[in-house]
């Protein structure tokens, strides 16, 4: 009798078992998951930036409606386009200011080739892609590091049949914003290196350059900005580096000592980048110091720079070496 029981219970647990794989197979057929993204972007007042409204996966999407509220004190939408995506829908728009109504609609939804319409779609297209890109114009009146978010308020999706696909699909959003930036100041890979800066010697404003040393002269991108210098013009000869001279200078009356000062060439605008002295007086401990400014002299080659001169305000008799250097930090 007790063999028998177990028997049936090892069967029902079988049982149990192939129902559980049914509904997550059936699950995984019926849902996709799908994700909203807009990019971010910087910009000076009165410019214009675009951004990209992009779905990475459309199949079976027929129609798509999207709500994005922005902040009309900050951007005002000029232009909707569509993009690679966005090209296999009609599209519409409407809303009021700071709330865009996006509509996407085809007779047809792109399909992952299974026997539908897939011609329709430009090749490499994958599953997804570019919707629309929105092209914004910066209010004259926006405030510098003031920001305006692109929120993807709603989102929904449709059949063929006008089915909603929202509570069978996991779908997910990306948020971007429009920052205001200071035109010389624009940084869209936000690795300190302002874009115009970077792409007059060639650097991308796409990835992060701030430590490549692309003239092999042992000094990063970063330091070649702050000192004015030419990224991919080697410093070796060290004659546009900083220079360090010894000035005897009278403390009291009669009394001359000497001190170390540094010239160095220094933005005359900086934002993000910070200078500090460091000294030392065994050449490895280094410690923040004090100097005094003592002239700062627009250089007017057209490199926004000026060259300063600062000096150690201990004389060099206090120590029995003395070593100074620049230092330059992000922020
Ligand atoms: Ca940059
Ligand atoms: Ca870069
Ligand atoms: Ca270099």
């Amino acid at each position: 009798m007790s063999k028998y029981f177990t028997v049936v219970h090892q069967s029902k647990f079988v049982l149990l078992h192939s129902i559980i794989v049914l509904l997550l197979l059936s699950n995984t057929l019926l849902s996709r998951d799908r994700k909203f993204e807009i990019t971010s972007i910087q910009g000076s007042p009165n410019s214009t930036v675009r951004i990209e409204l992009s779905l990475d996966d459309a199949i079976g999407a027929a129609g798509i409606d999207i709500q994005i509220n922005y902040d009309p004190q900050i951007v005002k939408l000029k232009t909707i386009t569509s993009g690679t995506l966005g090209d296999h829908y009609d599209l519409d728009s409407g809303g009021s200011d700071g709330q865009l109504l996006i509509t996407f609609t085809s007779d047809e939804a792109p399909s992952d080739g299974g026997g539908g319409d897939t011609d329709t779609l430009a090749p490499g297209f994958g599953v997804g892609g570019a919707l629309a890109f929105l092209d914004f114009e910066i209010n004259s009146g926006a405030i510098e590091d003031l920001f305006s978010s692109l929120i993807i308020a709603n989102s929904e999706l449709s059949d063929e049949q006008g089915v909603c696909l929202n509570e069978s699909d996991d779908i997910t959003t990306e948020n971007g914003e429009v920052l205001v930036t200071d035109a010389n100041f624009i940084d869209n890979d936000n690795d300190i290196l302002p874009d115009v800066w970077e792409q007059s010697f060639g650097l991308s404003n796409q990835q992060i350059d701030t430590l490549l040393d692309p003239d092999e002269d042992n000094i990063v991108n970063l330091m070649e900005y702050a000192l004015g210098l030419d990224p991919n013009k080697s410093s070796i000869n060290k004659l546009d580096l900083p220079q360090i001279h010894i000035v005897s200078i009278e403390t009291e009356p009669q009394v001359f000592k000497d001190f170390l000062e540094i010239s160095f060439k220094r933005l005359k605008v900086k934002k993000r980048i910070t200078y500090n002295f460091e000294t030392t007086d065994n050449g490895f401990s280094w410690i923040s110091g004090t100097f005094n400014e003592i002239s700062a002299i627009d250089n007017m080659d057209g490199t926004g720079t000026e060259t300063v001169t600062v000096r150690d305000s201990s004389p060099i008799e206090n120590f029995s070496n003395r070593f100074i250097r620049v230092k330059v930090t992000n922020e």
